[in-house]
């Protein structure tokens, strides 16, 4: 690996999934665990569930792995990370942690908004849990209301898959790992979530059309990596923080520093559902 010229992301005649093996090289070199069971990719608000879910064996600066981007924000280094879970059964396992994702907005192309879920597919993970941070479309879900996504609406007007690759979007979200989770919390509400490019939220008219669409939940993630997973057959969970209510749901104006709060609010509990669905899956 090491001889290996390193391989340009952008480079169209460059095969993605070739820099996600590059990529997996690098975290199974620099953590010594050659193989990842499960993946998790922490959005919004879910920041903190990394301590709970197991003994870290490895934190890698994210913008050293093979085709990551350097972080957009200047001093906020994602993060990476190695984590060995020990099953009551005496088994162990081997935990990706992305903790943080390249967003479609950035204008950085799909192949980065993809690659962590294709790095954590090479890296031998056949199941991925996505969280993030959203709006939530009904006021009975008030912020801090967790959802499983049950289905998904892809607005952004683009895709991972590349040529003529037809994938299956049946059940993109697992149901077998939804059914898991609502075994840990049987209150656990399901919905549909849309994703926007963004970067800015939606008007109220478009909070409409979303939600005559069939949308519960407005985003700017989480459904390209689901179809990024499922074209190399991981299953996926996906589970949203309703961190604040859509435009024009509520008649507040939304506001960073709210979604922000809603986030730190929720977090000791979020990441402890986190760490059991981990556990269990
Ligand atoms: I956190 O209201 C968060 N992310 N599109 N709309 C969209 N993305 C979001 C929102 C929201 N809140």
């Amino acid at each position: 690996m090491a001889n290996q010229p390193a391989l340009d992301i952008d480079d169209p005649q460059v095969d993605p999934f070739e820099v996600a093996k590059q990529a997996a090289e690098y975290i199974a070199e620099k953590s010594g665990v050659p193989h990842h069971d499960v993946a998790v990719t922490l959005g919004s608000g879910w920041g903190g569930a990394a301590e709970l879910i197991g003994t870290t064996v490895a934190a890698i600066p994210t913008d050293e792995i093979p085709g990551f981007s350097a972080p957009a924000v200047a001093g906020h280094v994602g993060t990476t990370r190695s984590i060995r879970v020990d099953k009551p059964d005496g088994s162990v396992l081997n935990v990706l942690v992305l903790g943080s994702r390249t967003h479609f907005y950035e204008g950085k192309g799909v192949r980065r908004v993809v690659h962590g879920v294709r790095t954590a597919a090479a890296a031998g993970a056949s199941k991925l849990v996505l969280t993030n941070g959203c709006g939530g479309l009904h006021v009975a879900w008030q912020p801090g209301q967790v959802v499983l996504i049950k289905d998904h609406i892809n607005l952004t007007g683009a895709s991972p898959l590349e040529s003529a690759t037809f994938v299956d979007l049946t059940d993109v979200y697992t149901p077998r790992l939804r059914d898991m989770a609502r075994e840990i919390d049987p209150s656990l509400p399901e919905g549909v979530y849309a994703q926007f490019r963004g970067p800015q939220y939606e008007t109220p008219a478009e909070v409409r059309m979303a939600g005559i669409m069939g949308a519960d939940l407005v985003g700017m993630s989480t459904a390209l990596e689901a179809i990024a997973a499922r074209q190399v057959g991981m299953d996926v969970l996906g589970v949203s923080l309703v961190t604040n209510l859509a435009a024009g749901v509520s008649p507040f104006q939304l506001s960073h520093a709210e979604v922000i709060d809603a986030g730190i609010a929720a977090g000791p509990r979020i990441s402890k559902l986190l760490a059991e669905i981990i556990r269990k899956i």
